[in-house]
């Protein structure tokens, strides 16, 4: 039977939440009107008023929120409340330009610290676990947003953060953690480096992993779940909506339940800004109906994935968004051909000789864009026989061709020859935008 934190809202009535949205949607615009310069403005352009949006069916009628937005009004500009009742700030880096900063009264805390608690309990994380943090704390929501849900559930919480890797695996095994949470591309890192100190899966007590933070493929997952023996499950949000926790994988693994009563999604075609129907991949978009210091309306998030509506068979009716597939501004166009990474990870994760380590470099030579595909082998490879490695080379790049429909260069490289990331991984290096 599964279990729910908060049973009356994650199995309520369809209908009922929808209506629960509206109100909550019509209350948070009256106030980012009368609040936000920001917004108002926004909205006068328009030509609305807050009078104009009276459920959920308005929502389309109101313009869009984006980075960009953030940045102008850098630090504070976009906050719906005096700084006097802000309790907390996050922030983030991308990769150009200002940090986004993004805020929360002590009320949002307890949103958030909601969000998670029910996130937990939706793979069944209890008072009984014990919840190893290695998501950075900091500026970056992952550490402290991970921490107070597991705090609320009654789990005990080794904070631990990220970096020393060999200190974690140790804390691992003498704290008998049952609930690791980091990204999943650092789950990876801590797998290697255990089998480095000798340590096996069977010495852990492990049981669950929370990943998230970044794009991964169920191959991925697989493998995570095969190496540390445990059952892997994605969590997903953004600081500017409140943090990990926007929504989260039940124990099926079938999509990620968003806490719609906070947030609504919708999915739209990035480019047109149209909203698609149930069903289509297109760019999540999100506006906050509860959040007090920083309500996003329609904040585009530039993450793709789908929208799924029917109820699921743990019993939630909250909407669920399938695995984020990559960004739309990750999207790499070579020679004309949308490419994600990805897509690339799924071909690469297939073969067994080859680890989950890889770097896309993408250059221009000669006014034509070359893929090379750096992608490192199992520990040992490199002694067998070099036509064994062409031959796997030769395999990969095929595969990638009749996939993905593009030429790329494939380099089989030795283990640990590419850089492991304790956060975020790095995987790809556009050379091109080097030149512009
Ligand atoms: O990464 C919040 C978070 C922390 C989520 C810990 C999960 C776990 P930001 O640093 O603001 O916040 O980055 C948000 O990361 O727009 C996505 O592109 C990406 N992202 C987050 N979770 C996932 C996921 C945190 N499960 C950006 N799958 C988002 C794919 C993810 N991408």
């Amino acid at each position: 039977m599964a279990r729910y934190w908060n049973a009356e809202i994650e199995t309520m009535d369809i209908e009922a939440l929808k209506k629960l949205q509206g109100e909550r949607l019509r209350a948070t615009i009256e106030r980012v009107y009368n609040n936000v310069p920001y917004y108002a403005e926004r909205m006068k352009k328009a030509g609305l008023t807050p009078d104009d949006i009276r459920g959920i069916e308005d929502l389309k009628k109101l313009p869009f929120t984006y980075k960009e937005d953030l940045r102008n009004n850098y630090p504070f500009g976009t906050f719906a409340v005096p700084m006097d009742q802000v309790v907390r700030v996050h922030a983030s880096s991308g990769t150009t330009g200002k940090m986004t900063v993004v805020g929360y009264t002590q009320k949002d805390i307890d949103t958030w610290t909601e969000c998670m608690a029910r996130s937990l309990t939706n793979v069944g994380v209890t008072n009984e676990d014990v919840v190893h943090v290695a998501y950075g704390y900091g500026l970056f929501t992952g550490g402290l947003g991970l921490h107070y849900g597991a705090e609320k559930v009654g789990a005990v919480v080794v904070p631990v953060s990220g970096g020393n890797t060999k200190r974690q695996v140790q804390l691992l095994q003498d704290f008998k953690a049952t609930v690791l949470c980091c990204t999943p591309s650092y789950a990876l890192y801590i797998a290697d480096e255990m089998a480095e100190m000798g340590v096996k899966k069977e010495d852990l007590s492990l049981r669950i992993g929370i990943f998230g933070a970044e794009p991964w493929s169920d191959e991925m997952r697989r493998q995570i779940e095969e190496k540390l023996g445990i059952k892997a499950y994605d969590i997903y949000g953004l600081s500017e909506i409140i943090g990990p926790g926007v929504s989260m994988d039940c124990e099926h693994q079938k999509g990620l339940h968003i806490q719609a009563d906070h947030f609504i999604p919708e999915i739209i075609d990035p480019e047109t800004e149209e909203v698609l129907p149930e069903g289509s991949t297109g760019e999540l978009v999100f506006t906050c109906i509860s959040k007090e210091a920083l309500p996003l309306i329609r904040y585009r998030t530039r993450d793709l994935s789908i929208l799924d509506w029917q109820k699921c068979s743990c019993g939630r009716t909250s909407p669920r968004m399938l695995r984020v597939t990559g960004r739309s501004d990750d999207m790499l166009i070579i020679r004309g051909v949308n490419v994600f990474p990805s897509q690339v990870e799924s071909v690469l994760l297939k073969y067994a000789e080859v680890e989950p380590h890889y770097m896309i470099v993408v250059d221009r030579k000669d006014n034509l864009d070359i893929m090379e595909i750096q992608i490192e082998v199992t520990n040992g490879l490199f002694s067998d026989e070099i036509r064994k490695l062409e031959a796997l080379e030769r395999t990969i790049r095929d595969d990638i061709e009749s996939t993905l429909g593009i030429h790329a260069k494939v380099r089989l490289v030795e283990h640990k020859t590419i850089q492991r990331s304790e956060g975020k991984a790095k995987r790809v290096i556009d050379k091109r935008q080097l030149y512009k």
